[in-house]
């Protein structure tokens, strides 16, 4: 019987990824860049053992089905094959989101399962190698294999795509983001779902692509500076132009929900008060707003008039993946 266990957190892209170019390796059409926040993170144990005689997964104490278990079985099979085992194994997960979050998060899970497996079977793989693996589990989940702002290189096969820490000299100590968890439900389009009929059919699709080089430089500019205007001005630009991407889709759609756009104006009605505040979002009605520490309560307290309080959570940056003994 051989036993991993591991930590991951949550990532939240400002440089989104957004487009696959392989979908059987997961090669993105373009780098992304992310920080990694400490307040929502996955803990997984892999146990393989010839007592198995299938692949089973556990989500928070219950059995997950077919579907999801097939998801975890063929990220298992590139493990087994690095490892040269056929042994079954157990994946038991926890995710540690606050409830009807809709945060369910495949990046720190599918790290956490990555950074498991990798102390079961001894495979001694170093970080790059851990970011390439779990990027064949889920994308971005190669992003939260290392802590603070994090980018990754969308390479051109699967030896070249991974992601790495981009140094900050601290900048992300000075950071918070406030998530306003608006919806619990399952939603209509899943990322992967959408980002493939984007690709396939948005006329805005090169749009987005084109000007991606661009917001990188700067946003990678403004980490460097440590110009908070400039990384949220251009996180919440590129985040507007992900989701316009949608709508030129066929058959178009959109993840935001009119509680999204009402958080949406709150963050800019704080900024004609002078709170500096800047928003995102992702594959869902989630807004997530980046701040700076010292402006937090502010927000927290604009948000929490127009949301209920456990609707609004404020994250810091947080750490990579880490190896529970
Ligand atoms: C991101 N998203 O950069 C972007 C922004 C959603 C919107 O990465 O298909 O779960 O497993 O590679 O990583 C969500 O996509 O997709 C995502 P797969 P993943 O965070």
């Amino acid at each position: 019987m051989f036993k991993g266990k591991a930590r991951a957190y949550t990532n939240i892209a400002l440089i989104k990824y957004w487009g696959k170019k392989d979908e059987a390796l997961i090669l993105p059409m373009n780098n992304s860049l992310s920080l990694t926040l400490d307040a929502f993170y996955t803990e997984t144990e892999v146990i393989f053992s010839d007592t198995f005689t299938k692949d089973e997964f556990y989500l928070d104490g219950e059995q997950q089905n077919d579907k999801a278990t097939k998801k975890i079985s063929t990220f298992l099979d590139l493990v087994r094959e690095k490892g040269q085992t056929t042994l079954n194994a157990k994946v038991i997960s926890q995710n540690f989101v606050p409830t009807a979050a809709g945060l369910a998060s495949s990046a720190s899970g599918l790290a956490a399962l990555a950074g498991a497996c990798n102390e079961a079977l001894q495979l001694g793989l170093d970080d790059t190698g851990l970011s390439r693996l779990a990027r064949r589990g889920s994308g971005s989940a190669c992003r939260s294999i290392y802590g603070g702002f994090v980018e990754w290189e969308k390479g051109f096969d699967d030896l070249t795509s991974y992601a790495k820490q981009i140094s900050s000299d601290g900048f992300e100590d000075d950071l918070a983001m406030v998530f306003l968890l608006l919806n619990d439900q399952q939603k209509d389009v899943s990322s992967r779902d959408g980002m493939r009929r984007t690709v396939e059919t948005s006329s805005f699709y090169q749009g987005w692509l084109d000007s991606l080089d661009a917001d990188l430089a700067q946003l990678k500019q403004a980490i460097t500076d440590k110009n908070f205007q400039s990384l949220g001005e251009t996180m919440e630009r590129n985040a507007l132009k992900m989701h316009g991407t949608t709508l030129a889709a066929n058959p178009p759609f959109t993840y935001w929900s009119p509680d999204s756009l009402r958080a949406m104006q709150a963050v800019r009605d704080l900024r004609k008060q002078g709170v500096p505040c800047y928003f995102t979002m992702d594959a869902g009605p989630n807004v997530k707003i980046l701040v700076e520490k010292k402006h937090v309560t502010t927000v927290k307290t604009a948000c929490s008039h127009l949301f209920s309080k456990k609707q609004v959570v404020s994250a810091q940056a947080g750490s990579g993946m880490t190896i529970i003994k």
